[in-house]
């Protein structure tokens, strides 16, 4: 009753609110007048958003958080949930550029400011190494409108241990899983365009503010997602504010979200939730990438764009730095979990994978394979020596090969269960060996 209670009042925060905004911090930073005009351009553009705001909560503990939001799959903002962090009085773009004045930076360099990392729509994006200290001159000082500056997902771990003491470890995810802490650090302007991450995310607001707009797993049909084109987590519509509906008709579709965050809130983006970020100031930022449970994150999208891809990049053991798979043994134990919920295809993958690793360990030395990159040509090519070795029925690896052909193409209907599951059976006979 209490959960049912809550899940309402969670929908009804997601209620269209129209007019004015949310209350905006006053700011100052070392831009002086140009910032201000800018600002001003950028509270208009909030001002004018048609979309919904996500929920925004207090503080909450590690147990709520467990419990009562993360099973929702709802992005919301923690307000002020970072507000005890000494960064959040301490760090500046000058502050970080002499604490870390020597250190090597990786900072991109853009002339729009939709930063298109993949490189399409004719961006000129590249990545120079500097120190801090001149990262930090630039972005603070930058007047080329041609050119626009930030630092992305930079990994904290490799800087100085000192800035470990002016934040803390959000404590609601588990403890248990990792975090990969990264610092953002840009020019007012930058936007990081439309995309997803298998992950979960803390995105904490350090210094500036930010504006996201977020849409859910459920829309992503009418986000153009590129993985038909290019394995990519990216939107094919790189300017979601002035979108080409000629080209992108359905994206009319889409249901928006938005969010503004400002120093000391903490924004919460489920595994799968598409988003774009966009600096209204200078901005420092760190976020926390964290894995989902598989349950978590099977979602279409994601799962073609991550365990497709690690499989065609034959790297699939990877998964598991991504995706939070402890609770099975092995791959072929998750093909089977994949299969019992009707995931086939990537029950197939998970399965050959398991098959393909297999031959190559220790137990199969003494066996002189005929390598290639590719795991099908690899059966296929040793197909008479795995036979004989392990028993195997010349037709059924046939079988198995096209069943993976069918699996790339990720539509669980060209499958039976029987198939799959008869696959799996053959392969365990490498749990034993294992
Ligand atoms: O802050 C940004 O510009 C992008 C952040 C982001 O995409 C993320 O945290 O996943």
């Amino acid at each position: 009753m209490k959960y049912a209670l809550f899940k309402f009042l969670l929908n009804l925060a997601l209620v269209r609110v129209s007019g004015k905004n949310q209350h905006m911090s006053s700011l100052s930073n070392e831009k002086g007048e140009s910032h201000l005009s800018q600002t001003k351009l950028h509270e208009d553009k909030i001002q004018q958003s048609e979309a919904k705001h996500i929920q925004s909560i207090e503080p909450l503990t590690h147990d709520e958080f467990k419990n009562l939001y993360l099973p929702q799959k709802l992005p919301f903002k923690i307000s002020g949930g970072i507000k005890n962090w000494k960064a959040l009085s301490l760090w500046s773009p000058k502050y970080l550029g002499d604490i870390l004045s020597e250190e090597n930076v990786r900072v991109a360099i853009s002339d729009k400011s939709i930063i298109s990392y993949d490189g399409r729509h004719g961006s000129n994006l590249r990545f120079d190494e500097m120190k801090m200290s001149e990262a930090a001159s630039l972005i603070l000082n930058n007047k080329k409108s041609d050119r626009k500056y930030y630092i992305i997902h930079q990994p904290l771990a490799d800087y100085h241990s000192i800035l470990y003491d002016h934040f803390d470890i959000p404590i609601w995810g588990d403890k248990s899983k990792s975090y990969q802490i990264n610092l953002w650090f840009g020019e007012a302007g930058n936007i990081t365009p439309l995309h997803f991450d298998s992950t979960h995310n803390f995105l904490a607001q350090v210094y500036g503010r930010k504006f996201i707009k977020l849409y859910s797993p459920e829309d992503s049909a009418f986000l153009y997602p590129t993985y038909d084109q290019q394995l990519s987590n990216h939107s094919k519509i790189l300017d979601i504010d002035h979108p080409d509906y000629s080209l992108f008709p359905e994206f009319k579709k889409a249901k928006a979200y938005d969010c503004l965050l400002e120093p000391g809130d903490v924004l919460f983006i489920p595994s799968g939730w598409w988003h774009q970020v966009h600096s209204l100031d200078i901005s420092i930022s760190i976020n926390f990438w964290w894995r989902a449970t598989l349950d978590e994150c099977l979602l279409p999208h994601v799962t073609k764009y991550t365990i497709r891809h690690l499989y065609e990049t034959r790297n699939l053991e990877e998964v598991n730095n991504i995706f939070d798979l402890n609770q099975f043994k092995n791959n072929l134990e998750l093909a089977r979990y994949l299969s019992k919920i009707n995931h086939k295809w990537l029950s197939i993958l998970f399965g050959m994978d398991f098959l393909e690793s297999s031959l190559s360990k220790k137990n199969c030395e003494g066996i002189t394979y005929d390598k290639d990159e590719s795991g099908q040509i690899f059966l296929e090519k040793n197909i008479e020596i795995i036979c004989s070795k392990f028993n195997y029925n010349k037709m059924d690896v046939l079988e198995w090969i096209t069943n993976t052909k069918l699996a790339k193409k990720e539509d669980d209907s060209l499958l039976t269960s029987v198939d799959v599951e008869r696959m799996l059976d053959k392969i365990s006979l490498f749990e034993s060996l294992n």
